[in-house]
């Protein structure tokens, strides 16, 4: 079964660049309702935590040191769908390899800054948004 909502962050490189704006429109007009938000800066153990899954790969020292670059958006998105039509909407990892239109493709620079996170199951879009968001600031 599908849930209907999925959990995004707008990553450190879009927010320098100076894209939040752009891409929460991109979110509102592709259909995604926000249902939490917040602008924060994750600590090293906050984001270590989030990507422990990853703690292994080779690349996770310069994820963890790019993820606390500086601030990000952490939102929870709802629509029918929500986790399949978002990594859809969002591109492929890799923004080279992503569709064009979408916001990787868009603002992402690299494998690293590739500008958003989208969850990738429903069951890691619950855990991720626990991670950010009480059940209180959810709307
Ligand atoms: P995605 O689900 O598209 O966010 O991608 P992954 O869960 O596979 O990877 C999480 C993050 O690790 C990516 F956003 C970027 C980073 N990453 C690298 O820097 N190098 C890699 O080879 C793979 C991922």
């Amino acid at each position: 079964m599908a849930t209907n909502r999925t959990f995004t962050m707008i990553k450190p490189d879009a927010v320098r660049a100076g894209n939040i704006g752009n891409i929460l429109q991109m979110m509102n007009e592709a259909g995604f309702k926000i249902i939490a938000m917040k602008f924060t800066k994750l600590t090293k153990e906050q984001a270590s935590g989030f990507y422990a899954v990853h703690k292994e790969r080779p690349f996770f020292g310069e994820l963890v040191d790019f993820m606390t670059s500086g601030p990000i958006v952490a939102a929870i998105l709802e629509k029918d769908n929500a986790v399949a039509d978002f990594r859809t909407f969002i591109g492929a990892t890799n923004p080279e390899e992503a569709a064009e239109g979408t916001v990787r493709a868009k603002y992402g620079s690299n494998m690293g800054e590739n500008a958003v996170h989208g969850s990738d199951s429903d069951e890691n879009a619950e855990i991720e948004s626990a991670y950010f968001f009480s059940m209180l600031e959810r709307f």
